[in-house]
C-alpha cells in the first residue's frame, strides 16, 4: 500500500508525567476503567499497554533496518518458549523503571504489585524452553535480525499443587486474564495438511490430497532487547479451522457434529506437553512439530519471495536453527516446498535444506531421541515419508561412494523399514549439529554420532549454553544489581565478562559486607515466601541449599533427599554438636506419567513434614519444597541460593542452565563434573566449588562391568542406615510399603548411581557446612563466583552461533 502518513521514526520519551497521564488513558480507553473501579489487574494491563507502546517504537524501527540490510535472518524453531513475565523486562530493557516507579507512587500504587498480577508465559518444560527464551533475548541485545518460531498454547505447562504430598497437577490458562504482549495477525495464516494421500501427474507435478488442513494464525511478541537498541519477533502459532462452521449440519439440529472439526482443528494447539524427555500423546504431538514447523518455513519463504525470486539464494539470506528434533520434520518440509509447491529439482532442493538448516541436539539419553514409527509417520505425513525415503537412499549412496569405513546401519534414517529416528535425518539435513557444553559435544561425538562425525568431521560444533544477564541477574536481584553498578558502572549488563572488574572487591571489607547484606535481603524475601506458601519457618543467616529443575531420576534429587535424612539422623544423635544451619529447598515438576518421580516428590514432602516438626533438630535443620517451580518463582529462588546443587549422574546432563544462574547470583556449586558444571569449575576455580564423584568415564566404565550396589551400601553405615529409614517406614508412618520400591530401584542395579556416589556427595556437604561457617571466607568466594561466570551469558552463545553456525554479523 502507499501511504503517505510518516511512520513512527523516534522512539517516545518516559517521563513520571507522561507515564501518569498514559496510565489513566490506558485505564479508561483500552482496559474500560476509571481509577476508581480498577482492580490491581486492571493497573496492571493499563501499565502493559502504555509499556508495550514503547516497545512498538523501537520494534518498527528494527524491522524497518532489517528489510533495508536485505541481510541474512535468523530463525530459531522451537517447540518451547518458557518465558515468564515479560512487563518488568521490557521496563528494565528499556531502562524506564524510574519515572514509573515514580508515576505509581503519585497514584498510590507500587510497581511490584502490579508485576504480580501477570502470567507466566510457561511454553515450555525445563531448560530447552528456557534457553530458547534467553537466546531471544541475546538475539535481541546483538541486533540479529532474528525471528523465534513456535506455538501459541493455549494451556502451557500444567500448574503444580500438593495434595497429602502427593503431585496434583492442574491445567494452566495464561490467557485468560489478558495477556497484553501479542498482536493477533489474522491475516498471516498458512493452510497446513495431514495424512491423506499423493498423486503424481504426467507432468512432473505432485499432489498431497489431504485428509485434513487446518490454519496456522500467526501471533507476535516483540522481543527488546537491552535498552531497546533493537526489538525481534516472536512469532507463534495457533491452529483454526479452515472452514468456520458446518452450517448444514448445524441448522439440522446437530451443533456437536458441527462444531467438530473446530475442535479437531483447534486441538493442535490446545496444550504443551508436559514431558520434556520423551515423546508421548504420539499422533498429536507429531502433528503438533508439523503443524509449526511448516507454518514457519511457508513464512520464511513468503518473506523471502518478497525480496527475491531466485531460491538458489535461500541460503545465502536464511539460517534456520532447529532447537532439538522437535522441528527437524523442517528437513523434509522445506525439500517439500522447494520441490513439489515451489517446483526445483529434489537434489537442488536437497542441496538448499542441507545449507539452511542446522541442528542443536540437547540430550544422549536414548529414550529422548525421537523415533517415530513408519506406519504412523506414514499415516500423518504421507508425503514426507516419500521424501525421507528418497534422502535416505540418496544419502546413503552418497556416503557408500565416498568408501568410508563407518556403519550403514548407524547412520539410516529408517531404522530396520520400522522407526524414523529424527536425530539422524536432522544430523544429515544440516549444514552444522551442536552440542551443549563442552563434555556433551565431545560425548555426542564419541556415541550417538560418532558415526556421522567420522563421515562429516567439521559438522559438529560446540556451544556452550547460556543465560541472560538481564533476566537473570539485573531483573531478578535488584540488591546485588546496585552493588556492582555502584562498583563497576554499568557495562556488564549488557557486557557480561566485564563482571571480571568486581573480582577485585572480593576480599574489600565494605564490598564483602554489602554483598552479604544483599544476599541476605535476598534470603529474607524468600524466606517470607516459604512462609507465605508453606508455613514453614525458616532462619535467613541458615545455609540456603536449592535444588531447583525438573523431577528425572538422573537428576538425583534421591540423592538430596537421602542426605537430607542422613543429616537428619546425625543432628538427632548428637543434638548439642556443632551444626551449621541449613535450609533444603526444592521446586520442581515431575512429568505427569512418570510415577518414580512423582514419588520422589512425595519423599521429599514427607521427610519435610517429620524433619520440620521434630522439636529436637529445631533450626538446624528445615526443609521446603516450594510448589509450582516456574520462571517467576526462579527469580525469587535464585537471588537467594548459597549452594547450587548440581548433582546429576555424570554424562546425562547436556548441560544445565540453572548452574549458571545460580552462580552468577552468588551460590556455590556442590556438584558432578557433568555438563556446564565441569566448564564453571574452570572458571572459579576449584576451591570455589565443590566437585565430587564418579567422572562420565567412570560412569562408562561402570555401566560396561555391571554395578553391585549391596557391598557400597553394607559397607557404608550411614547410607546403610538411611536404607534401613526408608523401609522401616520412619517417613511414611502411614503406609509402611510406601518407599520399598525407591529400596528396590537403589537395590537392584541402581542405574544412576545414587549409592555409588552418596558417601562423597555426603563428604563434600559437610565440606560445605563447615566453610560456611567461616561468612567472611564464603562471602569472598561467593563474590568470584560471581565475578567469575560472565562467560555463561547467553549472548556470548549467540555469538558463537552467528559466528559458526549462521554466518551472520553481530552488534
Ligand atoms: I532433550 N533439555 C530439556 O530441558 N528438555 C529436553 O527435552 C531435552 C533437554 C535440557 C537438558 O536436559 C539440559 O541439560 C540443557 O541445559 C537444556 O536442555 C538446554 O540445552
Amino acid at each position: 500500500m502507499n501511504i503517505s502518513v510518516e511512520p513512527v521514526t523516534a522512539p517516545r520519551v518516559a517521563t513520571t508525567e507522561s507515564i501518569r497521564l498514559g496510565l489513566v488513558e490506558k485505564l479508561a480507553y483500552a482496559v474500560g476503567k476509571d481509577p476508581e473501579h480498577a482492580t490491581l489487574q486492571d493497573w496492571s494491563v493499563a501499565l502493559g499497554l502504555l509499556v508495550r507502546d514503547h516497545v512498538v517504537d523501537h520494534w518498527f524501527a528494527a524491522t524497518r533496518a532489517g528489510y533495508s540490510k536485505h541481510g541474512k535472518r535468523v530463525y530459531y524453531l522451537s517447540m518451547e518458549f518458557l518465558i515468564g513475565r515479560l512487563l518488568n523486562d521490557a521496563i528494565a530493557n528499556l531502562q524506564i523503571e524510574a519515572p514509573i516507579i515514580e508515576a505509581l507512587g503519585e497514584l498510590g500504587l507500587e510497581l511490584k504489585d502490579l508485576l504480580g498480577q501477570e502470567s507466566d508465559a510457561a511454553l515450555g518444560n525445563g531448560g530447552l524452553g528456557r534457553l530458547a527464551a534467553c537466546f531471544l533475548d541475546s538475539m535481541s541485545r546483538l541486533a540479529i535480525p532474528a525471528y523465534g518460531y513456535g506455538i501459541r498454547y493455549e494451556h502451557g505447562l500444567f500448574r503444580q499443587r500438593f495434595h497429602d504430598g502427593w503431585q496434583i497437577e492442574e491445567a494452566e490458562d495464561w490467557l485468560v486474564s489478558g495477556h497484553v504482549w501479542e498482536f493477533e495477525r489474522p491475516e498471516v495464516k498458512y493452510t497446513i495438511k495431514f495424512g491423506g494421500h499423493i498423486s503424481f501427474d504426467g507432468q512432473g507435478q505432485t499432489h498431497w490430497h489431504a485428509e485434513q488442513t487446518v490454519l496456522a494464525v500467526a501471533y507476535d511478541t516483540p522481543i527488546t532487547g537491552w535498552k531497546g537498541a533493537h526489538v525481534n519477533t516472536l512469532r507463534l502459532w495457533s491452529s483454526k479451522p479452515t472452514e468456520i462452521l458446518d452450517l448444514r449440519r448445524f441448522n439440522s439440529g446437530d451443533y456437536l457434529n458441527a462444531a467438530e472439526k473446530l475442535i479437531r482443528a483447534e486441538t493442535i494447539s490446545r496444550v504443551l506437553y508436559p514431558d520434556d524427555t520423551t515423546a508421548e500423546g504420539k499422533e498429536l504431538r507429531l502433528k503438533q512439530e508439523f503443524f509449526f514447523t511448516s507454518a514457519s518455513l511457508q513464512d520464511l519463504l513468503r518473506r523471502f519471495l518478497t525480496e527475491f525470486s531466485d531460491l538458489k539464494l535461500l541460503p545465502d539470506h536464511v539460517s534456520i536453527q532447529m532447537n532439538d528434533t522437535h522441528p527437524a520434520i523442517a528437513v523434509a518440509e522445506l525439500m517439500r516446498l522447494l520441490a513439489d509447491e515451489h517446483r526445483l529439482p529434489f537434489i537442488e532442493a536437497f542441496e538448499i535444506t542441507r545449507k539452511c538448516l542446522s541442528y542443536t541436539n540437547h540430550t544422549l539419553l536414548p529414550e529422548a531421541l525421537e523415533r517415530w514409527h513408519v506406519g504412523l509417520f506414514r499415516k500423518v505425513l504421507p508425503r514426507h515419508m516419500q521424501i525421507i525415503e528418497w534422502i535416505d537412499y540418496h544419502h546413503l549412496a552418497e556416503v557408500q561412494g565416498k568408501g568410508l569405513p563407518v556403519s550403514l546401519d548407524a547412520i539410516r534414517i529408517i531404522d530396520h523399514g520400522a522407526e524414523i529416528r529424527m536425530g539422524n535425518l536432522a544430523f544429515i539435513g544440516s549444514k552444522r549439529v551442536n552440542g551443549v557444553s563442552a563434555l556433551h559435544t565431545e560425548l555426542m561425538k564419541q556415541t550417538v554420532f560418532s558415526e556421522f562425525h567420522k563421515i562429516y568431521p567439521d559438522r559438529i560444533v560446540n556451544q556452550t549454553n547460556g543465560i541472560t544477564p538481564r533476566r537473570w541477574l539485573y531483573e531478578c536481584n535488584p540488591p546485588l544489581r546496585n552493588l556492582l553498578i555502584e562498583a563497576i558502572g554499568t557495562e556488564w549488563i549488557g557486557n557480561l565478562e566485564k563482571i571480571d572488574a568486581a573480582t577485585a572487591f572480593a576480599t574489600d571489607a565494605s564490598f564483602k559486607e554489602k554483598f552479604a547484606a544483599a544476599k541476605r535481603q535476598n534470603k529474607l524475601r524468600l524466606a517470607a515466601e516459604i512462609k507465605a506458601r508453606l508455613g514453614i519457618t525458616v532462619d535467613p543467616s541458615a545455609l540456603f541449599d536449592v535444588q531447583i529443575k525438573r523431577i528425572h531420576e538422573y537428576k538425583r534429587q534421591l540423592m538430596n533427599i537421602l542426605e537430607t535424612i542422613a543429616l537428619y539422623h546425625a543432628i538427632r544423635r548428637t543434638p548439642g554438636a556443632e551444626w551449621t544451619p541449613r535450609v533444603k529447598i526444592f521446586g520442581g515438576k515431575a512429568a505427569p506419567g512418570y510415577h518414580i518421580a512423582k514419588r520422589i516428590i512425595k519423599l521429599a514432602n514427607d521427610v519435610a513434614k517429620v524433619i520440620n516438626n521434630d522439636p529436637i533438630v529445631g533450626d538446624r535443620l528445615k526443609v521446603a519444597f516450594l510448589p509450582n517451580y516456574n520462571v517467576s518463582l526462579a527469580e525469587i529462588i535464585i537471588p537467594a541460593a548459597d549452594l547450587s546443587e548440581q548433582i546429576s549422574t555424570a554424562g546425562m546432563e547436556a548441560s544445565g542452565t540453572g548452574n549458571m544462574k545460580l552462580a552468577l547470583n552468588g551460590a556455590l556449586t556442590i556438584g558432578t563434573l557433568d555438563g556446564a558444571n565441569v566448564e564453571i569449575g574452570e572458571r572459579v576455580g576449584p576451591d570455589n566449588i565443590y566437585i565430587f564423584g564418579l567422572t562420565a568415564a567412570d560412569v562408562a566404565d561402570i555401566r560396561i562391568h555391571g554395578y553391585d550396589p549391596r557391598p557400597t551400601i553394607e559397607g557404608d553405615p550411614v547410607l546403610a542406615e538411611v536404607m534401613r529409614s526408608l523401609v522401616s517406614g520412619e517417613f511414611s508412618s502411614d503406609d509402611n510399603g510406601r518407599y520399598h520400591g525407591i529400596s528396590d530401584v537403589l537395590y537392584s542395579g541402581d542405574y544412576f548411581l545414587v549409592t555409588a556416589d552418596f558417601q562423597a556427595y555426603f563428604q563434600r556437604q559437610r565440606d560445605a557446612d563447615r566453610d560456611f561457617r567461616d561468612s567472611s571466607r564464603w562471602t569472598e568466594r561467593a563474590i568470584l563466583n560471581t565475578t567469575k561466570v560472565g562467560w555463561f551469558s547467553s549472548d556470548r552463545t549467540i555469538r558463537g552461533y552467528a559466528k559458526d553456525v549462521w554466518n551472520v554479523p553481530v552488534a
